[in-house]
């Protein structure tokens, strides 16, 4: 156990041997281990994107095994996927590498107002030996408050039983406008609502300089909050998750393959504070030893070995 991790673990005081234990899994697997920053391989895009748009660019992803594969050629931290894509590949990779399962998705045939169904429990993680529980929130929607106690629900089962909690924390919904659903009051609120919910991690999106709510604005304004760079975002998005004590990863976004535009994003997570990145369509949808170039690369950036080229 390395000093960073045994510091990144005292911060959850409330948490359970096995709950801290499984957490340590996580911080402590792959090339990023024991660094304290993690890059991990989410793929419910199947499910939340549909399959041609998430698997048609690289064919080999179809196949649930490719992802595992991936994940621990690359020396991910984590691979995270909903019930169906674990349960077709889990007992070929066996305590290869942490799970999270995804408890609950949404499709993008509903155009609706957003919300997400519950697809799986922590009685499905614990049966496939996953490490954490991961859930999704909009805050935003009107179906938030439902998703809040869905969330607090199985949040308080996962750490009873020893798991580990990630919420993917993404605002969307009638009460933003599309700029609102990354701006960075919004962004910061929805890192902060994440960690008042129990989240040991918590994923969003980086962040952009517009103000979304009035209100935050005028307080923007007045104590002169630093947000020009993506960097100073990073860093106040990370102080509203408790002052830095919970780990804040941001994800990746669709594919980008200008890869310079996506290191620059690396960099400015670490030298905001950032805890490291949630990579799915940037690496899967790139030919495989791309994919494990790009994502070394993300992690030594991240690990501060290397600099954006
Ligand atoms: P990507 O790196 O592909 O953006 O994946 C991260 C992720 O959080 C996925 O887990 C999820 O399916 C997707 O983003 C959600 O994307 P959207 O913003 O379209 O809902």
């Amino acid at each position: 156990m390395t000093p960073r991790v045994k510091e990144i673990l005292s911060w959850y005081g409330a948490d359970s041997p096995g709950t801290l234990t499984n957490l340590a899994r996580l911080l402590n697997h792959g090339r990023l281990g024991g660094t304290g920053k993690l890059v991990i391989l989410p793929v419910d895009q199947g499910f939340e994107h549909g399959p041609a748009r998430s698997f048609a660019p690289n064919p080999p992803a179809y196949d649930p095994r490719y992802h595992f594969e991936l994940a621990i050629q690359a020396g991910c931290n984590a691979y995270a996927a909903p019930l169906g894509f674990l349960e077709a590949g889990g007992r070929d990779f066996i305590g290869d590498l942490p799970l999270i399962l995804k408890t609950n998705d949404a499709d993008s045939l509903d155009t609706t107002e957003p919300n997400q169904a519950i697809t799986g429990s922590v009685a499905d993680a614990i049966r496939l030996g996953c490490s954490a529980v991961g859930f999704t929130i909009y805050p935003g929607s009107a179906n938030q408050y439902e998703m809040f106690g869905q969330v607090r629900a199985i949040a308080k089962e996962a750490k009873a039983k020893g798991l580990a909690v990630v919420i993917w924390s993404y605002p969307r919904g009638a009460a933003l406008t599309k700029a609102g659903e990354t701006s960075i009051d919004v962004i910061a609120y929805a890192a902060q609502i994440a960690a008042q919910l129990g989240a040991h991690i918590i994923k969003v999106k980086l962040p952009s300089a517009h103000i979304e709510q009035e209100e935050a604005k005028k307080v923007y304004e007045q104590q002169k909050i630093p947000i020009k760079t993506q960097a100073e975002r990073v860093a106040h998005v990370v102080q509203s998750a408790f002052a830095g004590r919970r780990i804040v990863i941001f994800s990746g976004g669709a594919a980008n393959f200008d890869d310079k535009a996506l290191f620059e994003e690396f960099q400015a997570i670490h030298d905001g504070g950032g805890f490291g990145s949630i990579v799915g369509r940037n690496s899967f949808q790139r030919p495989h030893a791309e994919a494990i170039k790009m994502l070394h690369t993300a992690m030594d950036i991240h690990a501060g070995k290397a600099k954006a080229p």
